[in-house]
C-alpha cells in the first residue's frame, strides 16, 4: 500500500525525538529538531494542515544518573532542563506547536491508560528474569546504572544499549560482565518478576508495516532485518522509583516503574493532546490523527530505529491507535571528520552558536542541505563558511539584495507588467520540485530548489542585463526586472522552511502584508506590492579571521578538555548530556577511543550505516580513461579531464589540479561514477565524477585490462 502524496486531506502531526532532560543542547540535537521543523513549515507551504509537537523526556536512568551525580531530585533536575529548552529551541526557529513532558499529567494518564489497554488485550505476562544488582549500594541496576560487554558485537555497552558498537537494545540481563555505574563493583544477578510486553506476536504486522513506511530508508530496511532474526518479547518495566508507576491493582507491584521507553513514545500522542484541547478540536482534532487516518511523522536519530519502528508500533497497533506513515531517521553529527563528543567537548553548543551572534537560519540551512537527511553531517566552522558565503550570500542574498534595490530605484517597487512565460515556467517548476522534495522527505532537496532559483535569477539577470535597457529599451528593462522581483518574491516563499527569519525579512521587504508563515508556495507566483522600500541586505559575509577565532576557541577546548584543565565551560564536565546526545555519540566508534592514538584518528569514521545492494545497483559506475587533463583557469584546483568511457567522451571537473602533473594524466585509467547528477564548476559543467581517495586524490584504477565502460560492481 502506497500513501497518498502531500498535501492531503488528513491532519499532519511531525515529532522529533524527545531529548534527555539532564543536559546542554548541542549541534546534534538542533539537526533532529531544525530537520523536523523545517519539515513540519514545509507542509504547512503545501496546504497541509499540520502540527509540530514534542516534549522533554524527563524519566529513566539518563535523568536519573545525571541528578544523583548532582545529587539534586530527579523531577527538579529534569524540569529545570525542560524549561532550558523550552527557552532555546525558538532561538533557533524551532517553533513547537506544543512542548510538554513525560511526567506531566497528560502524559502519565495517557501512558497508564495505554498499558492497562495492552494489559486487558492480553499481550503483558509476567517473567521472571535475571537482573543486575549492587550489593554494596544495595540496589538494582537497571539500564545506565549497569555497564559491560555486549552480547552481540563485544563493545563496551550500557544497561540498556549497546551505544559505542551495534546500537541494538539490550534487555535487562543481557549485558556481560556487568559492573555497577555507582560504585564500580563487579554488578551480581538476582531472580526478580518483571512485565513484558508480547512484541514477538507482532512479526507480521509490523513486517507489512514497513511495507508501506515512508521515510528514510534505514528505518525500513534496519527493522526488516530484525524482525527476520527473530523479535524477543520487550521488558517494560524496571526496578526504580523515578517513573511512572506501573498501573496494577495486585500489590507487590508498586516498587515497579515503567520503562523510559514506554512512556516516552506516548508523549508524542500526549503532546497532540495537549495542543489540541488548546486550539479547540474544530482547529486540529489529534483523535483525527493518532484514532484515525491522520499522517504521523517521525523525525529522528538513526540510533533509535528500533524502538520507532518495533516497539512502538507494536504498542500503537495493541492499544488501538494509528500507525505512523513516516519515520525519517537522520545520521550523525561529527565535527571537523570526527564523532561528536560531549565529554571531550568536541561539539557546538547551542549557547555557544548564539552567543556569537549568528543568525539561527545560517545553521538551520547549513544542517538540512550539507547532506541527505540519512547522512552523516560533518560541522567545520570552515565548511559553515563556505556555505554562508557561497550560497547564501553570494547566491540568494545577491539576488534578493540586487534584484530589490534594482527595482526600488528605477520603478519605486515592482514593474506594471506581467511575468514572463519563461520565468513563470522556472518558478513552476521550482514548486513542482519543492513538493517533490517535501513526498521524498528530503530537506536538502527542499532547501536547494530555492537556490537553485536564486542562481537562475542571478544568471538571467546577468544574461538579459537590464542596466543597459533602462533607457534604450524601457519596456524590455521593465519586464526583467518584473521578472526578477517575482523570482527573489519564490525564492523567499521556498526556502520559508529552512530559513524562515529570512524569508519573513524577504517578504517585509517586498511591501507584503502578513507573515510569509501564512503563505503557500502558489504565493511564489502571486505578485508582490506594487511599492516597496529601499531593500537592505538579509545576509553577511563570514570573514576569514573571524573563522580563524572560532577554530582556535574550538582546538583549545577540546585540547583543555583532553588534559583535564577545564571542566568544559558547560554543565557535563561529567558526561552530563552524553545521555541526550545518544543519537551523535557515534565517537570514535571506529577504535580511536580504546586504542589510543592510532593511525586511524585522522580518517572518517566508518560509518555504521548499511545499505542495501540495490542501492548500491544506483550508482553506475564505470571505467574509463582520461584523454586529456588542463587546469581550469582562475579556479585553484580543479581540473577538466575528458574521459573516455567507452559509449562516449565524458568532460569531468575534478579538484586534482594541484594535487597530480596533469601532463602525466592521459592514458591513465580511472573509475568514474557515470550517473552522477551534472555540475557547473567555475562555468565548466561536469558529467560524471572520477574515483579517488583521500586528501591527496589517489586515483582509483584497474589492474588488468577492462575494457573502457566495463560497469564496476
Ligand atoms: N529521549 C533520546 C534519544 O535516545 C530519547 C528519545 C526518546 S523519543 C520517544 O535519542
Ligand atoms: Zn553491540
Amino acid at each position: 500500500m502506497s500513501h497518498e502524496d502531500f498535501p492531503t486531506d488528513e491532519p499532519a502531526v511531525v515529532t522529533c525525538g524527545l531529548p534527555y532532560a539532564n543536559g546542554d543542547l548541542h549541534i546534534g540535537h538542533l539537526r533532529g529538531y531544525i530537520g523536523a521543523d523545517a519539515f513540519s513549515r514545509a507542509l504547512e507551504s503545501l496546504g497541509q494542515e499540520t502540527a509540530y509537537v514534542s516534549g522533554s523526556d524527563m524519566h529513566g536512568t539518563p535523568v536519573a544518573v545525571n541528578a544523583e551525580r548532582e545529587g539534586v531530585d530527579p523531577e527538579d533536575f529534569a524540569l529545570e532542563w525542560h524549561e532550558q529548552y523550552e527557552e532555546t529551541f525558538p532561538q533557533f526557529a524551532v517553533d513547537f506547536d506544543n512542548y510538554g513532558h513525560t511526567h506531566d499529567e497528560t502524559n502519565t494518564e495517557l501512558t497508564r491508560e495505554i498499558v492497562r489497554t495492552l494489559d486487558d488485550e492480553g499481550y503483558v505476562y509476567e517473567k521472571e528474569i535475571q537482573v543486575a544488582y549492587d550489593p554494596q549500594a544495595d540496589q538494582y541496576l537497571p539500564d545506565r546504572y549497569v555497564e559491560g560487554t555486549c552480547p552481540y558485537c563485544g563493545a563496551k555497552a550500557r544497561g540498556d544499549e549497546c551505544d559505542e558498537g551495534c546500537q541494538r537494545h539490550l534487555e535487562p540481563g543481557e549485558v556481560e560482565d556487568p559492573t555497577s555505574a555507582i560504585t564500580g563493583n563487579p554488578a551480581e544477578y538476582r531472580e526478580r518478576t518483571h512485565k513484558f510486553f508480547a512484541v514477538s506476536e507482532f512479526a507480521d504486522y509490523l513486517t507489512e508495516f514497513l511495507d508501506c513506511l515512508e521515510g528514510t530508508s534505514n528505518a525500513r530496511n534496519q527493522p526488516r532485518q530484525w524482525i527476520e532474526d527473530g523479535l524477543q518479547d520487550w521488558c517494560i518495566t524496571r526496578d526504580m522509583d523515578w517513573g511512572i508507576d506501573y498501573p496494577s491493582d495486585e500489590d507487590g507491584e508498586e516498587d515497579l516503574v515503567l520503562y523510559v521507553w514506554v512512556d516516552a513514545p506516548i508523549e508524542y500522542i500526549s503532546s497532540t493532546k495537549q495542543y489540541a484541547e488548546r486550539v479547540g478540536a474544530d482547529a486540529y482534532d489529534w483523535e483525527d490523527v493518532w484514532r484515525a487516518d491522520g499522517e504521523i511523522v517521525h523525525v529522528i536519530g538513526r540510533d533509535i530505529i528500533q524502538h520507532h519502528t518495533i516497539f512502538w508500533p507494536a504498542m500503537l497497533e495493541a492499544a488501538g491507535y494509528n500507525a505512523p506513515r513516516a519515520v525519517a531517521a537522520t545520521g550523525f553529527i561529527t565535527i571537523n571528520g570526527k564523532g561528536l563528543s560531549t565529554s571531550r567537548n568536541r561539539a557546538i553548543w547551542a549557547k555557544e552558536y548564539l552567543d556569537e551572534g549568528f543568525h539561527p537560519d545560517l545553521l538551520r540551512y547549513y544542517l538540512t542541505t550539507t547532506g541527505g537527511l540519512q547522512q552523516d553531517v560533518d560541522f567545520s566552522w570552515d565548511a559553515f563558511q563556505e556555505k554562508v558565503n557561497g550560497e547564501l550570500v553570494g547566491t540568494v542574498g545577491n539576488f534578493w539584495y540586487r534584484s530589490l534595490l534594482f527595482s526600488h530605484r528605477n520603478y519605486d517597487g515592482t514593474p506594471e507588467t506581467d511575468v514572463s512565460d519563461e520565468v513563470e515556467s522556472r518558478i513552476e517548476a521550482a514548486i513542482d520540485e519543492f513538493h517533490g522534495a517535501v513526498n521524498n522527505y528530503s530537506l536538502r532537496e527542499v532547501g536547494l530548489a530555492a537556490t537553485r532559483l536564486a542562481q537562475f535569477g542571478n544568471e538571467y539577470i546577468q544574461r538579459n542585463e537590464p542596466w543597459k535597457l533602462t533607457d534604450d529599451a524601457p519596456d524590455r528593462a521593465a519586464q526583467v526586472i518584473r521578472d526578477c522581483v517575482q523570482l527573489a518574491k519564490a525564492v523567499g516563499v521556498l526556502l520559508y522552511p529552512i530559513a524562515p527569519g529570512k524569508a519573513q525579512a524577504l517578504w517585509e521587504q517586498l511591501g507584503e502584508d502578513g507573515d510569509v508563515a501564512d503563505a503557500e508556495v502558489e504565493a511564489a507566483l502571486a505578485a508582490p506590492p506594487r511599492t516597496f522600500e529601499e531593500p537592505a541586505e538579509l545576509f553577511e559575509t563570514l570573514e576569514d579571521d573571524r573563522v580563524a577565532e572560532l577554530n582556535d576557541a574550538l582546538e583549545t577546548r577540546i585540547e583543555e578538555a583532553a588534559s583535564g584543565t577545564d571542566a568544559g565551560g558547560t554543565t557535563d564536565g561529567d558526561d552530563g548530556p552524553d545521555a541526550a546526545a545518544a543519537e551523535t555519540e557515534s565517537d570514535d566508534t571506529t577504535g580511536g577511543e580504546s586504542a589510543g592514538m592510532t593511525d586511524t584518528d585522522d580518517l572518517e569514521p566508518l560509518l555504521e550505516d548499511r545499505i542495501s545492494f540495490e542501492d548500491f545497483q544506483d550508482l553506475d559506475i564505470r571505467v574509463g580513461r582520461i584523454e586529456s587533463a588542463e587546469g581550469i583557469d582562475g579556479a585553484d584546483d580543479l581540473a577538466r579531464l575528458e574521459v573516455d568511457i567507452g559509449f562516449e567522451t565524458r568532460q569531468v571537473v575534478a579538484g586534482i589540479k594541484q594535487l597530480h602533473d596533469l601532463d602525466e594524466l592521459p592514458g591513465t585509467r580511472c573509475i568514474l561514477l557515470a550517473n552522477m547528477e551534472p555540475a557547473e564548476l567555475f562555468g565548466v559543467e561536469s558529467n560524471g565524477m572520477v574515483l579517488a581517495a583521500g586528501e591527496d586524490a589517489d586515483l582509483l584504477t584497474t589492474h588488468d585490462d577492462a575494457a573502457l565502460g566495463e560497469k564496476v560492481r
